[in-house]
């Protein structure tokens, strides 16, 4: 029988079906997918507080209800990739008692200041776009309730995206101290971006496996040349400089030739020692005890109800 399911879980995945939350699947399948869809969901969860840094201080009422609903969204998809793990048999309180107390991680981007409004625009341009780039192949990975997930949260960050862009836009095109900030913004956002799609093909562990699972559909490096090509053109309507005075088309590669990110910075990023790590994890803590009263009023009335309906 042990076999039997084994071949019915290849084939499905050799036939590019999806695979649902009650079908037999490996061990290290369900492992590797825990690990990637709660590490994308503390992802969306602790990506609110950099751009949050900003809402107090938008520009104008309207520059502010947008961010608000940016960051609204970005809440939301933490929700659906924590309900998308869950089907795989761990509770959301496990998953986020695992941020928590370090066991499991978030991007490295999360881990780098706001200083100025046009960090707002970069990371809407950068962050977003990296994301998108990353998560439009998710959209066909093996895993249904994973899967599915994606195509909604890529139509939202396909609108932050642009108006990451718009803001970027907007500067560029204003007084040379505005278009000197858009600037310097794209210039501390450009590697840790690059960086984004994790190690070079060469040191990534997961990448053989979970692209045979069909988890993932392109190496890291596919994706971070995708994204580095679509950034040259866009930099051009922005008239904004990419900072790599390396990068130049490879005719014969049909691609553009970059600089690589510092991979020794993304791994200490990774390990904790960021610019922003320690307040990243700190804000949250205190959030998650501070809005402990409202897990319990919550677990408190849906009993009540419960009982009331008996
Ligand atoms: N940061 O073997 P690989 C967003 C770890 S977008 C931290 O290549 P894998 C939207 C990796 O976990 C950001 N850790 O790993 C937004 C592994 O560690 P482990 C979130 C990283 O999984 C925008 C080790 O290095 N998006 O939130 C990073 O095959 C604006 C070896 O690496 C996703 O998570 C990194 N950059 O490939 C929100 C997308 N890179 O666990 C707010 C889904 C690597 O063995 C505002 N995830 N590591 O100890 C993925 O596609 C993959 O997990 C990769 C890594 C591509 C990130």
């Amino acid at each position: 029988a042990g076999e039997d399911l084994q071949g019915y879980f290849d084939a499905i995945v050799a036939a590019d079906q999806k695979v649902e939350p009650r079908d037999w699947m490996p061990e290290a399948y369900r492992k590797t997918l825990i690990r990637q869809i709660a590490q994308h969901a503390h992802s969306e969860i602790i990506g609110m507080q950099p751009e949050g840094n900003w809402i107090s201080r938008a520009p104008s009422l309207k520059r502010k209800a947008i961010l608000l609903a940016k960051v609204q969204d970005e809440a939301g998809h933490g929700l659906y990739l924590y309900a998308a793990a869950e089907t795989l048999g761990i509770s959301r309180d496990e998953l986020v008692e695992m941020l928590i107390d370090g066991r499991q991680k978030y991007s490295s981007i999360f881990n780098y200041p706001t200083l100025t409004w046009a960090d707002v625009g970069a990371i809407g341009w950068l962050v977003d776009g990296a994301a998108i780039v990353n998560q439009v192949p998710l959209c066909r990975c093996s895993y249904g309730p994973y899967a599915r997930a994606m195509i909604r949260v890529c139509k939202e960050e396909s609108f932050h995206q642009r108006q990451g862009f718009e803001i970027l836009h907007t500067l560029s095109h204003g007084t040379p101290g505005q278009k000197a900030m858009a600037q310097d913004a794209v210039d501390r956002w450009w590697y840790p971006s690059l960086a984004m799609f994790g190690p070079p093909d060469g040191d990534s562990t997961h990448s053989e496996r979970s692209m045979a699972w069909k988890i993932k559909r392109f190496s890291n490096d596919e994706l971070r040349q995708r994204f580095v090509d679509m950034c040259v053109q866009q930099a051009g309507v922005l008239d904004l400089r990419i900072p790599d005075p390396d990068l130049r088309w490879d005719e014969e590669r049909q691609q553009h030739h970059y600089t690589q990110p510092d991979y020794d910075e993304l791994m200490r990023v990774i390990k904790g020692d960021g610019p922003c790590n320690q307040e990243r994890m700190e804000h949250r803590r205190r959030a998650h005890e501070e809005g402990a009263w409202v897990r319990e009023a919550a677990m408190a009335y849906a009993a009540k109800r419960e009982n009331s309906a008996v």
